[in-house]
């Protein structure tokens, strides 16, 4: 089977910088110099990050045919939904075509799944297709897979962060990106759980520094390619050196 990755690991590993919070969480997340898509872009080529997740309207005006497309690889993420509706049952709608992602200079796309949702058949379905056409057409099929919804009692009990990640190993995924199920044995479980799919660490909202880290090495030791962080880096001031931080722990 064709590795869909390759473009994204470098040893093996993954260190993703995730940009798509103007759509799910609305700009009060991008502060200060963050609220500039290019700002973002240097920080991902300087800070040796192996790929970028933006949404469409971002690649096409920052990304496809400038200099950036030649430094880092672009994850698409092709769907999107705000926190302004209810997120009791929580639907994210697709919002590009895998085609057009890889017309963009995509190499991978990324889809959320809100499993325990409503929705979540839904979901499975639209990922079934994804999966499907990114795999013919040469591209790597990301999942956000985030327990959410009624059903679920805990977003991020080990229990429910294992299932997550089977569904990701059973739906098909190359990686799936998932959050922190509280230490690093029961990360340990989960990321056997996912089998061959791979799994890279969803960062949260910024906290204290050092505590953001430990829970990185903590889930690297576990057997995590990587992580893809957002806010927890380009929030700082100080991104660039938190990023070598990362990228110590991840590559060393
Ligand atoms: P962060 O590292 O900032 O948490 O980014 C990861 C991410 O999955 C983003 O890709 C996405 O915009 C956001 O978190 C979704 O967060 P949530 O749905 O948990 O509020």
């Amino acid at each position: 089977m064709k590795d869909y990755l390759r473009p994204f690991l470098k040893n093996r590993k993954a260190m993703f910088l995730a940009y798509d919070h103007g759509f799910e969480h609305g700009p009060k997340d991008l502060i200060g110099k963050s609220l500039d898509p290019e700002y973002i872009l240097d920080l991902a080529v300087k800070g040796g990050y192996t790929g970028i997740i933006l949404q469409k309207g971002i690649a096409e005006k920052y990304y496809t045919g400038t200099k950036y497309q030649r430094q880092i690889p672009l994850i698409l993420k092709i769907n999107g939904k705000t926190n302004l509706r209810s997120q009791e049952e929580p639907y994210s709608a697709i919002n590009c075509s895998v085609e057009y992602a890889k017309e963009l200079g995509a190499q991978a796309v990324g889809y959320t799944i809100y499993l325990g949702s409503e929705w979540e058949a839904k979901m499975f379905e639209d990922f079934g297709k994804i999966q499907e056409e990114a795999h013919s057409l040469g591209l790597a099929a990301i999942a956000w897979i985030y327990p959410r919804g009624k059903a679920v009692l805990n977003e991020t009990s080990s229990g429910i962060t294992q299932y997550a990640a089977r569904i990701g190993l059973e739906l098909g995924a190359d990686l799936i990106k998932i959050k922190y199920s509280g230490s690093e044995e029961t990360m340990r479980e989960v990321i056997k759980t996912a089998g061959k799919t791979k799994v890279v660490l969803s960062g949260g909202p910024k906290t204290e520094k050092e505590e953001f880290l430990e829970e990185i090495k903590k889930v690297i030791s576990a057997g995590a390619v990587g992580v893809a962080v957002g806010r927890n880096v380009w929030q700082r001031d100080e991104a660039l050196a938190i990023t070598k931080k990362i990228r110590q722990i991840i590559f060393q």
